[in-house]
């Protein structure tokens, strides 16, 4: 016979027991059950059944077969088994805030829209940030669109304005959408690449779909690749309207701009946040939110008429198109405030189901084709995910003001109507009734025209504004959208499709298809793609485009990291940490050990990352502050190599004290100092180099890191 375990047998000579830090205790028959003690709630069923043991299941002997008896193993398997919904098709990996909108002044002249009626009215709002084309495991930092979906409890019911931190979309109708996911997401047969348009697949289909081809120019932009969830704009895409009280309707379409700015990071630097931190954007959220620096966005609007329509040099129905903002100002017309985070992920930001056809009276659709397909697809998916119709039971999705209908029963009703009357008309005199002056109204647009499945000619012209994005980009911006395409489609098997995606660069810009062309190797120039119109050159560069150009010229809300060593001086880390607080900004100390450093008055210092986790990637700027006699520690450490020279390689300001000069030979980068390697000399106040923070990259440093001359 076997010998019996050695803990099993001093568990059986005690009466309280510690098990994966839990007490307890032996009830009569010997068994284990919870030490309840004080206020700690006895654990029960699901049913309510307390429970003596949960961490031994019923057997037939020490060692023998488990018996079926155990109705509490059962239960709690049987939920474990459950706990997964089907992941969203798209957007699965998504990030969500509570907040509120304030209104700034009433809209009542546009919309009858409650929530825009007061002068600093409130409204509160749950917004969810997401991916694209990854699953929800997928790591944070992938070259994807970002959904950015906000739903407003509005005292007129629920204002779903689900959109993207991309004002055009890939495709002009709806019907496209299953081929244009199934194209970016895995592919079938083998289940990769992950959160990865890099693929044949991918560009096959774009580069089958011309007017995709503004957006292919903006996801190959750095729009692609954010800083944080909290740097990038938001937009509703469509043209909507808004209603007013005498039935008038404004056009408008939705902006939401991010208060710190926009900002994105680097191609190599998102790769290698990717490893170091797959929850980058997150954590982010997370971190800014409960440390109290709550997000913020203005809610801008551009507004326009028929007339207005009948001229703009593009259909305002096609959802491929922008209406630059040089051409239409936005006007601003309230904020959002993100400031509480989700008690629990699952409950809210899983659950909550955003579906564009949740609109309150005094707003309408327009009619763009991708819209109205969008408002048939997005109950079904909830259904799908959710299990059952009752969804809105759930307090994320429910509103927020009184409502009462006659809908009932359904898998997992919740809120149930109680009395005899569950219809209307009815002669009890009870229950809600229609109300023709404060129900929607839907706008009375007069519609003709024969039923065939068209596209317009108004559709047709697909490179102008691609052309137009392209050429309102920085240099450096240019590049990397060069970068980017030569990235992906170097990841393309077939070379049909690299050249037939080149044909259509030539139609966007001669120079970046040579480029593309060049870096990918093509042995001959291909023809332009057949056009069914032909570019404008003729139009405006827009400057609201770039992200460069639109820099917040600020470090608020930035991350400074900070490298120390034993001996770090104290005096210079406090100026430097105190001004950076005093930016808005927050910083982090990097040491070779996490334990921290004996600092220059023998004070302990503790550290937030070891060197090995902490890389550069992970901050917006570095700082050196080694000692002479630190520096020992980490100059022979690769990761610190890499530290200094990644920051550099993505052209981060990094200051630097003058021990540290040894850490900027092993990057290799002592004889490349530039504007944004700044000394700190001992003794002086380290305000100015926080002050030049303020540009957030030395993009002029690019080329010469590319061809090596660092
Ligand atoms: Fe969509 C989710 C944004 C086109 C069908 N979409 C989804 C989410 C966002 C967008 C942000 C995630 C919402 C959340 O966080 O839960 N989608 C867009 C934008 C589009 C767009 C800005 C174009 C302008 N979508 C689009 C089309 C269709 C869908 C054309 C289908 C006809 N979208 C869905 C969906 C999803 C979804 C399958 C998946 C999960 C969900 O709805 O709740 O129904």
């Amino acid at each position: 016979m076997a010998k019996k375990p050695a803990a099993l047998k001093s568990m059986q000579k005690t009466d309280i027991v510690t098990i994966h830090d839990q007490k307890m205790q032996r009830g009569s028959g010997g068994e284990l059950h919870q030490f309840a003690e004080g206020d700690t709630p006895v654990l029960t069923t699901a049913q309510g059944g307390p429970v003596s043991d949960d961490q031994n299941s019923l057997r037939i002997g020490a060692r023998g077969p488990l018996v079926v008896d155990d109705f509490h193993f059962r239960e709690k398997m049987f939920h474990f088994d459950h706990e997964r919904i089907p992941e969203r098709v798209v957007h699965a990996r998504g990030y969500g805030a509570h907040g509120y909108f304030e209104n700034y002044d009433s809209l009542a002249q546009y919309t009858k829209a409650d929530l825009f009626q007061r002068k600093g009215e409130k409204t509160p709002v749950f917004v969810r940030f997401s991916t694209v084309a990854g699953n929800k495991g997928s790591a944070d930092l992938a070259r994807d669109v970002r959904g950015f979906a906000v739903k407003a409890y509005t005292k007129e019911g629920n204002w779903d304005l689900v959109g993207n931190n991309i004002p055009v979309f890939f495709i002009q109708d709806a019907i496209k959408f299953p081929d244009l996911i199934h194209a970016a997401k895995q592919e079938p047969d083998r289940a990769f690449p992950q959160a990865q348009t890099a693929h044949d697949n991918f560009w096959d289909f774009i580069s089958l779909t011309p007017e995709s081809m503004n957006m292919i120019m903006w996801t190959m932009s750095d729009r692609a690749i954010p800083r944080s969830l909290r740097f990038m704009e938001g937009f509703g895409v469509h043209t909507f309207r808004f209603v007013n009280d005498k039935d008038e309707s404004t056009f408008v379409k939705f902006h939401w701009k991010p208060k710190l700015g926009l900002q994105s990071v680097a191609w190599n630097e998102a790769v290698k946040i990717n490893g170091a931190d797959p929850d980058f954007h997150r954590r982010d959220l997370w971190n800014s939110i409960q440390s109290g620096n709550f997000p913020e966005w203005e809610l801008q609007v551009q507004l326009f008429d028929q007339e207005f329509a009948d001229n703009f040099d593009f259909d305002v129905l096609d959802p491929t198109k922008i209406i630059p903002e040089e051409i239409l100002p936005p006007k601003a017309i309230g904020r959002m405030v993100l400031d509480r985070m989700p008690d629990n992920f699952f409950a809210e930001t899983e659950q909550v189901a955003f579906m564009t056809q949740n609109v309150p009276p005094g707003i309408d659709f327009s009619n763009d084709p991708l819209l109205q397909g969008r408002n048939f697809s997005y109950l079904d998916t909830q259904l799908k995910r959710l299990g059952g119709p009752n969804f809105t039971h759930l307090p994320i999705n429910a509103p927020k003001c009184p409502f009462a209908h006659f809908q009932q029963d359904g898998h997992m009703a919740m809120r149930n109507p109680v009395g005899r009357v569950n219809y209307q008309p009815n002669s009890h005199g009870e229950g809600p009734r229609e109300s023709p002056t404060q129900g929607y109204r839907h706008f009375p647009a007069e519609e003709q025209g024969t039923k065939a499945r068209l596209r317009p000619e108004s559709f047709a012209d697909h490179y102008s504004q691609a052309r137009q994005f392209y050429i309102s980009q920085t240099g450096a911006e240019q590049r990397h959208i060069a970068a980017a395409l030569t990235f992906e489609l170097s990841k393309v098997e077939m070379p049909v499709i690299r050249e037939r995606m080149v044909s259509h660069l030539l139609n966007i810009d001669e120079t970046l298809a040579a480029t593309v062309a060049q870096k990918l190797g093509l042995e001959a120039m291909p023809k332009h793609a057949d056009a069914a119109m032909p570019t404008r050159q003729d139009l405006d560069p827009s400057p609201a485009l770039s992200i460069v150009n639109n820099g917040p010229k600020r470090f608020e809300g930035r991350k400074l990291g900070i490298l120390i060593t034993d001996g770090v001086d104290v005096g210079m880390l406090k100026a430097l940490t105190d001004a950076i607080t005093a930016e808005k900004a927050v910083f982090e100390l990097i040491a070779p050990k996490v334990g921290g450093v004996k600092a220059s008055d023998a004070s302990m210092i503790k550290a937030h990352h070891m060197i090995d986790g902490g890389p550069s990637v992970l901050f917006d700027a570095v700082a050196l502050l080694t000692s002479p006699d630190g520096i020992d520690d980490l100059i022979d450490e690769a990761t610190a190599r890499d530290f200094v020279a990644d920051a550099f390689q993505h052209c981060k300001f990094i200051g630097y004290v003058e021990s540290a000069t040894p850490l900027l030979q092993k990057a290799g980068i002592a004889d490349a100092i530039d504007e944004g390697v700044i000394a700190l000399p001992q003794d002086e106040d380290p305000t100015d180099f926080v002050s030049k923070l303020a540009d957030l990259r030395v993009w002029g440093r690019e080329p010469s890191v590319k061809l090596g001359k660092a």
